[in-house]
């Protein structure tokens, strides 16, 4: 492993950007077709496109054993239909890797799951440490009305797999009914 040397990088806390961020990926609706379960709502929504969220990346870390990564989300509010604004959602590729996210702004719903589907969900907000386990594939989904940040650190070999969220889906949905946050069980999940 390369010796590097200690550094800091300022997250801006009144909006969770990362001024100097080594990279910002922006994710907009059409960046996660297939993903909300409303599908005419989506092809409403389409039209517009909005932006849902967006990573900044603190630095560009190697991706080796026993070096850290950390970023920022920030979620927009919003819903498709009455599910919420939210992220893709992944496993990590190398499943023994956990990682810590800590709440900075705004509400949200920490949804995780096991490969067998068992679904947990965490409530968080400005000052919640949530951590999730190895092996437990995550999404978080903004379930307020002002953009819902964290920060999360994770170690920077663990990987990205999108593949099982994206043919699946999560176990659980996050909707709002009759002005109610609700988890409901996913159509698409077999
Ligand atoms: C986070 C996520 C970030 C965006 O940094 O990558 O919130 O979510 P998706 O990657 O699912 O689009 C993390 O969990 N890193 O491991
Ligand atoms: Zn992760």
């Amino acid at each position: 492993m390369q010796f590097m040397t200690p550094f800091s990088i300022q997250v801006d806390v009144s909006n969770g950007s990362i001024p100097a961020a080594a990279l910002v990926q922006s994710r907009r609706l059409s960046d996660m077709r297939g993903l909300y379960a409303y599908k005419e709502a989506e092809e409403t929504l389409a039209a517009q496109n909005p932006l849902i969220y967006e990573v900044y990346l603190a630095y560009d870390m190697p991706p080796v054993e026993g070096q850290l990564a950390y970023s920022t989300t920030v979620i927009q509010a919003g819903k498709v239909s009455e599910e919420y604004f939210m992220t893709k959602g992944h496993y990590h590729s190398l499943g023994n890797r956990g990682e810590l996210y800590y709440g900075l702004k705004g509400e949200g719903l920490f949804l995780m799951q096991a490969e067998t589907g068992e679904v947990h969900a965490e409530a968080m907000c400005a000052g919640t440490g949530a951590y999730v386990p190895p092996y437990w594939g995550h999404r978080t989904v903004n379930t307020g009305s002002e953009p819902f940040v964290f920060l999360a650190v994770y170690p920077a070999d663990a990987g990205y797999n999108y593949q099982s969220i994206a043919q699946k889906g999560f176990a659980a949905l996050v909707v709002e009914r009759g002005g109610k946050t609700e988890l409901v069980k996913n159509p698409r999940w077999l």
